[in-house]
């Protein structure tokens, strides 16, 4: 009937026309007939559609409805400080799943509706959500009716008659002074405003600054107004675009070529805030092995064994610290993964099993491309369980990688990743410690990447490469973290991503991908890893050194610096340079890359807390200072200081022969890390840079613990933990923490979360011990040294009881105490 009904009113419409267009002719309209013909001069035009007045809503339970008449918006109360927002055009919502956000109800306190004659509104103890009845604009305003964020048009959509779907947009007032963060990998300056972007995973050898796309997307930024800070997270797995009032001055759009307009409204004010309740909704990086915050040493390629097993014997002979070696592409047989080329390596478990009794992890590449060849064992299991990629009409999908033609796995497919995990038994059962997953964007050599026809099975939910682009690369990695899980049992794997959307943090750490070896380089790593840092991808590096082109000695020692601060530190190369190993600069240079490699193994239990922090806590693990001192407007443009968790504040060298620079320290007081010097924060100082220095300054007030120098982690037992304490006027937390260190076992408390409270006046200071968790040390006592004490100590009392302070040559005091103690009162004379 509907059918009928349908053609009546075409046939109608085209007896309209032939009156007013004489050279059709008479034709005979049929009842029921569909004449294709017939000239259809009349189609409704593809054209922007808005958004129009409130016509009504619903409720069912947290998520409100409102509807235009035929568009539907729901408004989902996510939490207290975060609101979804999605659109249906022709009001039927496409079905709730996510990659990014595995669950998106979490506990909602309160939360009420309210209407009068102008707008409704959703309100929760934070945020309130206002929805005018006459435009349907929607904005977020905070408790005191502060607009965070408001909607500059309704939203709108735009029919895409070649795929189906629509075309989708918001766009967001860009108040004058609002600078915005985040998006991810973006190889540009901290504040986005001003510029467009798109999120398309690309394989970006030699990348340049302002290139666009990059290897990942990750759909969400921060804006920042008037010292007040929100998130929005556009959860959306098609190709995305963002405008920060590039296009107009006061407009912020982002749109996509697909799939639904979905964000997040994620609440501040404090920028720290939204990036942990980002990590509330994506997940954070879980707990890495400790042994993963080491120094790692990596290039295309290390082989044969021999090769191998001499660069592991330089780092010891040398005694420069190492965790982990890299085997890249040419391990493998015609790069056929979880293969060995035989040749090279004969016997890959001793060679392992050497390599690891030597204190070094092995971490392997894989890459996605599996070679069609009917002799090789997985490209057959695969081939027999429908495992690889189609076109749309059905041919496999086939390109040139490495190994030659290849097929690739449907990463989205849970039976696939299955599949995947478990192939890396026989890594595993060889003694692989980590895995690197590259080419994951992914890369096809000559045409870039899948065309856009390919089949996806995106966990029963269906699509083409057009909406499972940008998370084959994460889907790949997180088949590979689940597999060596299951596969290591106790142990914490290790793995690392090239290409990433957002929530890959829950399985990856991440490297910034091909970059060159230049000071421009090196610049854009410090931007790039903080703005991944505010991204939610916290595990991240760059190739130290840079990936192609030469570093000349200063210019690595330089990288090998910011490396300590980064927080995955990988020299890595490609194999058309010169050898990069932290020796190859001569032996002054040799020197000074040791020096800093052991700074980072020093600083390794205060790095290991700040992972904890993540892990547990959602926060960020670098901090541009725009995060740490938001409120000040004057701090928006600096991009070279930033903070390594709350305690050490850094201002990495980025210009070659650079004798001193100006180094902006937030309000309260600083100590120089090298010579325990006090600095007034607030202010810029001039701070001097021989190469064999880099600025680097701790809070006042801070406890730092510190191991000893060694080769690799574990290489000895500390008997005594050494923890500087630095002398403040206020009082200061700091936080430890202490596990097994490549176990699971801290997910049953097995672990320590030591609080140390500092308290200081000009003659005195006190150091109180809060200890939880069910972990026990494997020493007796710490080592307290006292650092820039502003009086002379007249006495020491740790729990009530007298001690003796004993200075040492730089001006520190030590007091050996009992790893249990409560209390240590230093008052002066
Ligand atoms: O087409 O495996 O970014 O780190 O060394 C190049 C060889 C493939 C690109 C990665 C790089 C890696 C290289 N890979």
């Amino acid at each position: 009937m509907a059918k009928s009904k349908e053609v009546i009113f075409m046939a109608k419409d085209l007896t309209k026309q032939q009156e007013t267009d004489e050279n059709h002719g008479t034709q005979v309209l049929e009842e029921g007939v569909h004449h294709v013909n017939n000239p259809v001069l009349d189609l409704p035009e593809i054209v922007k559609n808005y958004l129009g007045p409130v016509a009504g809503y619903h409720q069912e339970n947290n998520n409100y409805y409102f509807s235009d008449g035929s568009a539907s918006v729901e408004i989902k109360v996510v939490s207290d400080e975060i609101i979804r927002v999605r659109l249906a055009p022709k009001g039927l919502f496409l079905e709730d799943f996510s990659y990014a956000v595995p669950q998106s109800d979490q506990h909602v306190a309160v939360y009420n509706f309210e209407e009068d004659q102008l707008a409704y509104r959703v309100k929760t103890n934070t945020v309130t959500c206002v929805i005018n009845k006459a435009d349907f604009l929607v904005s977020f305003e905070d408790r005191e009716g502060k607009a965070y964020n408001k909607d500059y048009a309704p939203m709108h959509w735009e029919e895409n008659p070649d795929f189906g779907g629509y075309y989708v947009y918001c766009t967001k007032l860009a108040m004058a002074s609002e600078a915005f963060y985040g998006l991810g990998d973006k190889p540009t300056h901290l504040n986005i405003r001003g510029r467009r972007f798109v999120n398309w995973n690309s394989d970006t050898y030699s990348f340049q600054f302002h290139q666009d796309p990059l290897y990942r997307s990750i759909p969400f930024y921060i804006g920042l107004h008037e010292g007040d800070a929100y998130g929005i997270f556009f959860d959306n797995t098609f190709k995305t675009y963002f405008d920060f009032a590039a296009e107009a001055q006061d407009q912020t759009s982002f749109w996509s070529e697909g799939g639904e307009l979905q964000y997040y409204y994620i609440h501040g004010p404090h920028m720290m805030d939204v990036v942990k309740r980002y990590h509330t909704l994506t997940g954070t990086h879980y707990l890495p092995p400790l042994w993963a915050l080491g120094f790692h040493q990596c290039r295309w390629s290390y082989y044969p064994e021999s090769k191998v097993k001499d660069l592991a014997k330089n780092f010891r002979e040398r005694k420069i610290p190492c965790d982990a070696i890299y085997l890249d592409i040419d391990y493998m047989d015609g790069y056929r993964c979880f293969t060995w080329n035989k040749r090279y390596f004969p016997d890959p478990k001793k060679m392992i099993k050497e390599l690891a009794d030597d204190g070094f992890h092995t971490v392997v590449i894989i890459d996605p491309g599996i070679k069609v060849d009917e002799n090789y064992w997985v490209f057959r299991e695969g081939k027999k369980n429908r495992y690889f990629c189609r076109r749309g009409d059905d041919y496999f999908m086939e390109g040139y990688v490495w190994p030659g033609r290849c097929q690739f796995p449907d990463f989205t497919n849970a039976e696939v990743r299955e599949w995947w995990g478990g192939l890396f038994k026989g890594l595993v059962e060889a003694g692989v410690a980590g895995v690197w997953n590259d080419m994951n964007e992914p890369a096809v050599f000559g045409r870039g990447t899948f065309p856009n026809d390919v089949r996806h099975n995106f966990d029963g939910f269906r699509g083409s490469h057009r909406k499972a682009h940008n998370v084959y690369g994460m889907q790949m990695v997180r088949a590979t973290y689940e597999g060596l899980k299951k596969l290591f049992q106790k142990k914490r794997p290790f793995t690392i991503t090239r290409a990433a959307y957002a929530g890959t943090q829950r399985y990856a750490s991440v490297w910034t991908g091909d970059n060159v070896a230049t000071w421009e380089h090196l610049r854009l790593g410090a931007l790039q890893l903080q703005r991944l840092s505010t991204s939610g991808m916290p595990f991240c590096g760059t190739d130290i050194g840079g990936f192609s082109g030469e570093p000349d000695a200063e210019l690595f020692t330089r990288w090998i610096q910011f490396g300590v601060f980064s927080p995955f530190m990988r020299a890595h190369s490609a194999g058309d340079t010169a050898e990069r190993e932290p020796w190859s600069f001569g032996e002054t240079h040799e020197a000074l890359n040791r020096k800093f490699i052991e700074l980072r193994y020093k600083l390794l239990p205060y790095i290991y807390s700040v992972f904890w922090e993540h892990a547990k806590y959602g926060f960020p693990i670098l901090r541009p200072i725009t995060m740490v001192e938001q409120l000040l407007e004057g701090n928006i443009q600096r991009e070279e200081e930033f903070c390594f968790g709350d305690k050490i504040l850094v201002s990495p060298v980025l210009n070659p022969g650079q004798p001193n620079k100006m180094v902006y320290l937030p309000v309260g007081e600083w100590y120089d890390y090298w010579e325990d010097r006090l600095l007034e924060g607030g202010k810029e100082h001039k701070v001097d840079t021989p190469i064999d220095k880099m600025p680097m300054f701790i809070k006042a007030g801070t406890v730092l613990p510190e191991y000893p120098v060694m080769q690799y982690v574990n290489e000895k037992k500390i008997d005594s933990l050494k923890l500087v304490v630095y002398h403040t006027l206020r009082e200061v937390n700091s936080y430890l923490y202490e596990d097994h260190g490549d176990t699971f076992a801290y997910e049953q408390q097995i672990y320590l979360e030591k609080k140390f409270v500092v308290k200081g006046a000009p003659d005195r200071l006190s150091i109180h011990q809060h200890v939880e968790g069910l972990y026990s040390e494997k020493y007796d006592t710490y080592d307290v040294y006292l650092a820039a004490l502003p009086f002379k100590i007249g006495q020491v009392k740790v729990d009530d009881t007298l001690v003796s302070a004993e200075p040492d040559a730089t001006g520190r005091y030590l007091v050996k105490v009992s790893k249990d103690f409560r209390s240590i009162q230093i008052v002066g004379q």
